[in-house]
């Protein structure tokens, strides 16, 4: 009896931490250029899950039946896709339940594969190119406007209300420019717009003296650009100095400080379409900006709003599965209805949200300030 009561004691002893302690870490990848010409950028969308791992952390959470610690593990893509590949398996091997990615959709549309093979779900905040939720993966989920809805209102509006008539476009050879510019192009020309000029650079391009010639030689009254932040601003840069007055309109990913930086005094009445609504016309876009500003010390880009609300949103799914299992939770992602910092979430059969939004910014006193806002997303 006494052997018995012994081992009984001991039995007990060693279950009750495991019962009173029991906790579990889960792994939230993210996937963005952390060094490099995104680097800005993808510091942003770094920026944003992790303060949502923080939120998350502070309410100590049980899910399953266990505490949940939840960790963040990223990965610089360096915004090129063969790395972008190596790293997304790399997430895969350290066992991460979801990853939020990516900046870049040439790097996105190689490595989403990667996820749905480990049957991880994929949370978009930034890349929009609209071939990366139709790849005929289930894994796929975007928190914000594609390019067809992005740049197809760009193009209607510089025909409709802009009234331009002899358009010029340029892009940046990527999966995102070339893919926006093709998407304003379509847009445009249905409205009964006129292209008089399509010129291309790469990415890593400073120089764009050809091409703007050529604009500046077709008399064109508006140029739209497919590419990013740094670039654009280079190039409306050079347009001042060539003396071209067409009306400079960006693609997204280009009204933010870092267009404003490149182009100096150049930058005053530049365009670019956005996805989703000005944080200020968020119900909780300026506690969200102070508090990111608060924590990081610097203010929000583009895209660290929709990089946390996929953060959450990952673990409100996980706690409405009440699993922390990826397959068990990206059944409630498909239906799943989420109020985040950004608007309304919810996604239709591809992955895309149901009701996306883009606003057309300008650049007024040096300030990036709204314009419009086109689309129904709360
Ligand atoms: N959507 C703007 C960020 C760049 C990209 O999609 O590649």
């Amino acid at each position: 009896m006494k052997t018995l009561l012994s081992i009984i004691a001991a039995s007990a002893l060693c279950i009750a931490p495991l019962i009173a302690g029991a906790q579990q870490t889960v792994r939230i990848g993210v996937s963005a250029p952390l060094t490099g010409l995104g680097a800005a950028n993808g510091k942003d969308i770094e920026n944003g899950v992790r303060l949502a791992v923080e939120e998350a952390n502070a309410q100590h959470n049980n899910i399953g039946g266990q505490q949940v610690q939840f960790e963040l593990a990223s990965v610089d893509d360096q915004g090129d896709p063969r790395i972008g590949v190596q790293v997304a398996q790399k997430l895969v091997d350290d066992g991460v339940v979801v990853v939020v990615g990516y900046y870049n959709s040439g790097v996105a549309l190689p490595s989403s594969p990667i996820f749905a093979r480990a049957g991880i779900p994929l949370i978009d905040p930034a890349a929009t190119n609209p071939a990366i939720t139709r790849q005929g993966l289930n894994n796929v989920f975007r928190i914000i406007a594609t390019d067809t809805q992005n740049s197809g209102n760009a193009g209607t509006y510089a025909v409709k209300v802009t009234k331009a008539k002899r358009i010029a476009v340029m892009d940046d050879r990527t999966a995102f420019g070339q893919g926006a510019v093709e998407e304003f192009k379509k847009a445009a020309r249905a409205a009964g717009g006129q292209i008089v000029a399509e010129e291309y650079t790469n990415d890593k391009a400073v120089e764009f003296n050809a091409q703007l010639t050529n604009i500046k030689a077709a008399n064109a009254d508006l140029l739209y650009f497919g590419g990013l932040d740094g670039q654009a601003g280079l190039i409306v840069k050079r347009m001042k100095q060539l003396g071209l007055r067409a009306q400079f309109v960006g693609s997204g990913g280009i009204a933010d400080s870092v267009f404003i930086g490149s182009a100096g005094s150049a930058a005053e009445g530049a365009m670019a379409w956005e996805y989703g609504r000005p944080v200020d016309s968020l119900p909780e876009g300026r506690a969200f900006a102070d508090k990111f500003k608060k924590r990081f010390g610097a203010d929000t880009l583009t895209y660290a709003p929709f990089a946390y609300d996929c953060a959450w949103l990952a673990i409100t799914a996980m706690k409405q599965a009440n699993s922390v299992k990826p397959a068990a939770f990206m059944q409630t992602l498909r239906t799943i209805q989420y109020n985040g910092i950004t608007g309304h979430i919810s996604f239709d059969k591809y992955g895309d949200l149901n009701s996306p939004t883009s606003t057309l910014y300008q650049v007024k006193s040096m300030k990036w300030q709204p314009v419009t806002t086109i689309g129904a997303q709360k």
